[in-house]
């Protein structure tokens, strides 16, 4: 594997997820693989899971983690080609890509959608003008489009649960009272798209999400009906893709409740975090037993640390054949 930028990077994903169960317990064993190697991990938004699992997994390998929170303290960067820069943007993705690409030997990085433009949020402007200019390996710790390190820790999640071979897994949208990014359902819906399983994904009108992505998912506007017999729910706002970006309903009836769960079959609570409780889900959901929110974020760091394994294994591969 070269870049990741999409779940389907992985090849097989059942494989990558028991790779990961194992890793867990001897997470250093392939601590000289990445011996004298660095990432770059640029922030172009907030984290806090993402920053530590991906660094910690980076260590465990054996690399050097260099973190930079780039929306706030790189130079502004241009992407456009042959433009005339003479407003505030500072340094072109050319010269940028190229110069941290040889400070390091992978480059992960985190560029949200803006939720201004559909057009433009497809560009991924960032994550594309790495891929085109750096030369190196390129992570995607969430983009415009998609957050793939996340869906393969719920896949490994997913895993560890279920307690049979089809479980029924619904992807519920809650309220949220800021327009959220599409990115963490998108690769949500792809990566069921790849187990074995009855998924449904259960929202408001108005609410579909990329048809491209959901094309042969099951849609249940009713979110009681699509409750029913649910092992898994997995809940998370997004703003409208139609009317792109626009929050049209924050009606609180969406809220993952205790009555609500009590609908499924004693379904586990899952939710990428950060959440807001009371909003998106009630205390008692969140703090109950049923709720694997925090076994959740520690297969970040084992998701990292199967991505970050690929990509390195694949260059001593590549150097190999080079020389
Ligand atoms: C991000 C999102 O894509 O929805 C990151 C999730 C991993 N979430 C948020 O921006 C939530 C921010 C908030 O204020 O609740």
């Amino acid at each position: 594997m070269k870049h990741y930028t999409h779940i389907n990077d992985l090849g097989n994903l059942q494989e990558s997820v028991q790779e990961a169960i194992a890793l867990k317990e001897s997470q250093t064993k392939d601590k000289a693989l990445g011996e004298g190697k660095t990432i770059c991990l640029l922030f172009f938004n907030n984290s806090l899971r993402t920053r530590l699992s991906t660094q910690k997994a980076a260590q465990n390998l054996g690399m050097n983690a260099i973190v930079m929170n780039f929306g706030s303290e790189g130079w502004e960067l241009e992407f456009e080609d042959g433009i005339v820069m003479n407003q505030n943007k500072s340094e072109h993705i050319k010269e940028a890509a190229k110069v941290i690409a040889q400070y390091c030997d992978i480059v992960a990085i985190r560029a949200f959608a803006k939720l201004e433009s559909k057009e433009k949020d497809y560009q991924e402007a960032v994550i594309n003008g790495f891929i085109k200019y750096a030369g190196i390996p390129v992570v995607n710790m969430e983009s415009a489009i998609g957050h793939p390190l996340q869906a393969l820790a719920d896949a490994i999640t997913i895993e560890e649960f279920k307690t049979k071979k089809n479980p029924k897994i619904v992807l519920s949208w809650a309220p949220h009272p800021k327009a959220l990014p599409h990115a963490v359902a998108n690769s949500f819906v792809e990566m069921m798209a790849l187990q074995e399983a009855n998924f449904v994904i259960t929202h408001p009108k108005g609410y579909e999400l990329d048809a491209k992505i959901t094309k042969n998912a099951t849609i249940e506007y009713n979110q009681d009906k699509a409750f029913k017999n649910a092992d898994f729910i997995y809940v998370k706002n997004w703003s409208s893709f139609k009317d792109y970006g626009q929050v049209l309903n924050t009606d609180v009836n969406w809220m993952i409740t205790a009555d609500k769960m009590k609908l499924t079959n004693n379904a586990k609570f899952m939710h990428c975090l950060p959440v807001r409780r009371n909003v998106i889900v009630s205390d008692e959901v969140l703090d109950s037993k049923n709720s694997i929110v925090i076994e959740q974020a520690n297969n970040r760091t084992f998701a990292a640390q199967i991505v970050l394994k690929r990509i390195l294994e694949n260059s001593v591969t590549s150097s190999a054949v080079e020389s």
